[in-house]
């Protein structure tokens, strides 16, 4: 039993969700993130049901009103212009296609699972704003299906900002096929609020940018973009969470009457596309480059997402006990063993507190009581004794990146606490 003080937290949970509360959304955290994220976003509602239905719904209903009309929902809403955070709604250039500036790509789509979640804690109460919200995220996964399954059926990031692991070294061998010629000079934003050892590189961020200028050019345009992609990565974060977000949604419209029939194909097929990513060397699953064919190798914790997208996998379960017993703190964003682990640098080694809930919530629901209890029991500590920070060293528990963090808020609330 641990004695930290959890109504002084919880209360503290409450107080970040609330503080950064722009009127219906939710932004990360002020200065380094003042817009409301996608993934974020739905972390956000998960964590506000918990003493706040109503302003779940609404995070919910807020971050589905910048839906694109092709099924997009961007990864940053955009609603107004803030000179802390680059690169903004000037340089994605989306002004006109959907209904709020944003960014041109997604983020991984956890929102039917906490909509679900949400759904079930009052089903009389969010009846009907479930049954508005189910045709729009069922758009969204179709957009997935349609613009970013490869031809086995696992989800591709066509940047890496639509995983949501920026950094991740994941992505390395496909950002080193991208030559960022003419990219120019800009002023990064990030650097300016948190130390630079914690962020990605220069080089990264020329890449990223010139992924955007590309996107740009083309007006956002998939059918355009599909043609020749400089950057595309079959993912276990986007393939395991929408897998899971689609049966999610599959049992939500079926308790409506409504018609799965073409939503649980698509689960099937991601169900294959999943089995993809798993590395026939290493026997655990990973990234590909799709540009190369290569599996990336690298063990990260959205290799052990596996369970969450409701699979169950005896090579995995034995990889992530070797890494509780080689972490005393939560699962690291890329293993310790790895010549490329940074314990300090975003998403090369840092543990989060959002990728160990999805992990925990998997576990448990696949009958891993105790692999998930420890999960969370280490996750509560990491947040009691070191703060809501965007992330953590996975060693020394230091915090890391943005302070007063949504997600870490929300995650302590809705599941550590
Ligand atoms: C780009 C907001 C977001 C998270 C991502 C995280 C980081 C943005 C950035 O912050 O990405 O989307 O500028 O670094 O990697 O997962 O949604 O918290």
């Amino acid at each position: 039993m641990s004695n930290h003080d959890n109504a002084a937290l919880d209360a503290r949970a409450r107080d970040i969700l609330i503080a950064n509360d722009r009127g219906g959304y939710t932004i990360p955290t002020e200065g380094l993130y003042p817009y409301q994220w996608n993934w974020d976003s739905a972390f956000c509602g998960w964590g506000f049901s918990t003493f706040d239905v109503e302003r779940a719904w609404q995070e919910f209903d807020t971050l589905f009103s910048g839906q694109w009309p092709n099924g997009m929902v961007p990864h940053i809403l955009f609603r107004q212009n803030d000179p802390d955070y680059f690169p903004g709604p000037d340089v994605w250039g989306t002004e006109g296609i959907g209904p709020i500036p944003s960014g041109g790509i997604s983020q991984p789509p956890v929102a039917a699972t906490f909509v679900r979640s949400v759904w079930e804690q009052n089903k009389d109460f969010g009846a009907e704003r479930v049954a508005a919200l189910l045709p729009k995220i069922k758009a969204w996964h179709a957009w997935f299906m349609k613009w970013r399954t490869s031809s086995e059926g696992a989800v591709f990031l066509t940047h890496p900002w639509e995983a949501g692991r920026d950094n991740s070294p994941d992505w390395d061998s496909s950002m080193a096929m991208i030559n960022p010629e003419g990219v120019g000079e800009y002023s990064r934003r990030d650097t300016s609020h948190v130390d630079p050892a914690m962020r990605p590189t220069k080089d990264e961020y020329d890449r990223y940018l010139w992924l955007v200028y590309r996107g740009r050019e083309r007006r956002w345009n998939e059918e355009e973009l599909s043609r020749d992609r400089p950057f595309m990565v079959a993912d276990p974060t986007l393939t395991f969470i929408l897998l899971r977000a689609n049966k999610d949604l599959s049992f939500m419209m079926n308790a409506m009457g409504m018609d799965t029939s073409e939503v649980d194909a698509w689960s099937e097929r991601l169900m294959k596309g999943a089995q993809s990513l798993r590395n026939p060397d290493t026997g655990l699953f990973n990234a590909i480059n799709l540009r190369s064919g290569e599996h990336t190798g690298h063990v990260t914790s959205a290799t052990f997402l596996v369970w969450y997208a409701g699979m169950e996998d005896q090579a995995s379960l034995e990889a992530i006990r070797q890494e509780l017993a080689n972490n005393t703190y939560p699962i690291p964003s890329l293993a310790k063993t790895s010549p490329l682990f940074d314990g300090m640098r975003y998403w090369r080694g840092p543990t989060w507190a959002i990728m160990n809930a999805l992990i925990g919530i998997g576990l448990q629901d696949m009958g891993h009581q105790e692999e998930a209890e420890t999960l969370r029991i280490r996750t509560r500590a990491l947040i009691a004794e070191h703060g809501f920070a965007e992330y953590f060293h996975p060693e020394t528990g230091s915090p890391a990146g943005g302070g007063t963090f949504s997600w870490t808020a929300a995650v302590w609330l809705a599941w550590a606490s």
